[in-house]
């Protein structure tokens, strides 16, 4: 039935929206990054309830900037550039320490750039692992080299336990819901150096602004 089959998890419908990111002018539109992760959730949310402690998080930030997208000031949420250069010009971060804006879209955001540099360390090993790959070192792998280092010592001994509950390569594959494991392969192929270019121009416009460490 349509309604159960919108819900199933679409490798490609994923890719499409962090495709649909980029506009020409190489501006990240929020909308569609925010729905690139809102496909994601979907997918860690039918590995199990194990991973549910870190969906949540990633739901709430991805409802944060949701909000953002439908209050009276969406035109400056359009886009991570204009984001920054809103929130940054009538200062609404907090730029050293935690104070009046926990929920910035400047920190909020930076929490799931930080997220996608794991997706795509993770997806790499993925695409270029043999058959009997193991996921769970792929993605501790990945862990460590990118977001285990913003996170304190609770998190990241909770995540390693979580990874631990990772399906295999061949079910990871099949749950990705596209196509034979080579079909996968070849798609990721051609979905990193995408999600790639998104994480580097938002890098880039962070690091501009001097934004990477937000509290
Ligand atoms: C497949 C296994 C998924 C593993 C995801 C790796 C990330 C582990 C992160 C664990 C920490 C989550 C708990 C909360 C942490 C927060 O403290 C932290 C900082 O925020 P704050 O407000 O406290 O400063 N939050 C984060 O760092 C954000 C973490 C977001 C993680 C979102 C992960 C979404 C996962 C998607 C699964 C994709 C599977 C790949 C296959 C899809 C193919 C395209």
């Amino acid at each position: 039935e349509p309604a159960a089959e919108e819900q199933r998890f679409s490798l490609r419908e994923v890719l499409d929206t962090f495709r649909s990111c980029l506009s020409e002018n190489r501006e990240v539109l929020v909308a569609d990054y925010v729905a690139g992760w809102r496909g994601l959730v979907r997918f860690l949310n039918s590995l199990g309830s194990v991973f549910s402690f870190i969906s949540k998080d990633a739901t709430n930030k991805i409802q944060i900037l949701d909000n953002f997208l439908q209050s009276e000031n969406r035109v400056h949420y359009a886009s991570v550039q204009s984001m920054v250069q809103f929130e940054l010009e009538n200062e609404l971060v907090d730029l050293t320490k935690r104070g009046k804006f926990p929920e910035s879209g400047c920190r909020t955001l930076l929490r799931l750039h930080r997220a996608l540099r794991w997706l795509e360390l993770f997806l790499e090993r993925l695409r270029t692992s043999g058959e009997d790959g193991k996921t769970s070192a792929m993605c501790s792998e990945a862990y460590n080299e990118s977001l285990a280092q913003h996170h304190p010592w609770i998190v990241r001994t909770a995540a390693g336990v979580a990874f631990c509950a990772l399906p295999g390569r061949a079910t990871f594959f099949e749950v990705m819901n596209a196509g034979a494991p080579d079909q996968v392969v070849a798609m990721l192929g051609d979905a990193l150096p995408l999600i790639s270019e998104v994480y580097q121009v938002v890098e880039d416009v962070y690091a501009h602004n001097d934004l990477l460490q937000l509290p």
